[in-house]
């Protein structure tokens, strides 16, 4: 069911949601800068520490999907000891009347699991048709540093750990909601996620593979952390899961730029190969969302827009990315998914491995 949300242009409250200006005026990727088109919902922040039913610091970084009729976000939510835990809110239209469970959903359980001492933190949440449950991929922090682990569901109500996946220092991780063919004949599932190797200069994105969601192996970089002036220079990190399209997989990634006042995050996009999700197709050169509005450029963690979650309406081909704004609260943006794929379609097809902006050291 599509509903009409209420959405805002970078210059116009009143641009409905999901247009485009005319091509005729862009710029040379063939729209004006990124930022049109994302809209921020009027009502943003949709949520935030206020409207939690018990006491909590900050409430962002949410992950997203739809069953049936309701929207369920899995938020992250701080505590005044620093500390996150996931708690369930339910959504007949995506943006408001949210049903927010009345304590933790899914708490870290330190006692069975050392890895999650200091929290469990930006959940991801796929699909898995051929399992019939929702997998979350997830970041346990542990004394050690932050790693990936992955839980399961099938109505977020009871969850079953799988368990910590990859070893610290890793996050922004997320499984693929299908498996892929491999070259001897067996099916894999595949999974992004952000390694940090100690002494690196930058932090990549990565694709692992794995034929039981358990046993990870076949690591190989996938997308690299520019380097210099570059909007993603230093660090990368994947956004929400990636999401199967005609034309490829479409994957929102943060970027991390180090300024004298404090880390920037903002977004960009990239296609894979649908088959061989290796292979890079495109990637936007420019962000395409950034922090502009004052509960993203204001809290916490100034500067700050971190999706975890996002929707398609089929029907309507409107895509809902949730995201963390400034540590603080939980925003709402639109895009049409075919203005994403026709503004990717005029990026560059990076070159296998060697592009020289694209190598994070020399
Ligand atoms: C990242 C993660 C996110 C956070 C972001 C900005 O490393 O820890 O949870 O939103 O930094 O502080």
């Amino acid at each position: 069911m599509k509903i009409a949300l209420q959405c805002e242009s970078q210059s116009s409250a009143d641009q409905p949601c999901g247009s485009v200006p005319d091509p005729a005026e862009a710029g040379p990727a063939g729209y004006r800068v990124g930022s049109e088109l994302f809209h921020r919902c009027v009502d943003n922040p949709i949520l935030t520490a206020r409207n939690w039913p018990y006491p909590a610091h900050t409430v962002f970084n949410a992950g997203a999907c739809q069953i049936r009729d309701e929207t369920v976000l899995l938020v992250r939510v701080e505590d005044r000891r620093g500390h996150s835990h996931l708690t369930v809110a339910r959504s007949k239209d995506g943006v408001s009347n949210w049903q927010i469970d009345s304590q933790a959903s899914f708490a870290p359980d330190p006692a069975n699991h050392a890895e999650e001492e200091w929290g469990v933190e930006d959940p991801r949440v796929t699909w898995l048709e051929d399992r019939g449950h929702w997998v979350i991929a997830y970041t346990a922090y542990s004394p050690n540093g932050p790693l990936v682990s992955l839980a399961q569901t099938q109505d977020f109500t009871s969850f079953h750990r799988i368990g910590a996946v990859m070893s610290p220092e890793n996050k922004d991780a997320a499984v693929f909601p299908r498996r892929f063919a491999h070259s001897d004949g067996t099916w894999r599932y595949a999974m992004l996620h952000r390694p940090v190797a100690s002494g690196s200069a930058g932090a990549n994105i990565w694709i692992s593979f794995s034929p039981d969601l358990v046993h990870w192996g076949g690591h190989q970089v996938l997308l690299r952390a520019r380097r210099g002036a570059w909007w993603d220079a230093g660090k990368i990190g994947l956004g929400p899961p990636p999401l199967e399209t005609a034309e490829g997989w479409l994957v929102l990634y943060h970027g991390v730029r180090v300024t004298a006042g404090g880390c920037l995050y903002r977004l960009g996009l990239a296609l894979l190969d649908l088959e061989d999700p290796c292979r890079v197709i495109r990637r936007s050169d420019e962000w395409v969302f950034a922090p502009e509005s004052p509960y993203e450029r204001l809290g916490d963690v100034n500067g700050v827009v971190f999706p975890c979650g996002w929707s398609l309406d089929k029907p309507s081909g409107e895509i809902r990315l949730y995201y963390g704004g400034a540590d603080t609260c939980l925003a709402l943006a639109t895009a049409q998914l075919s203005d994403l794929l026709g503004y990717l379609r005029k990026c560059p097809t990076p070159h296998a491995g060697n592009r020289r902006d694209n190598i994070p050291f020399e």
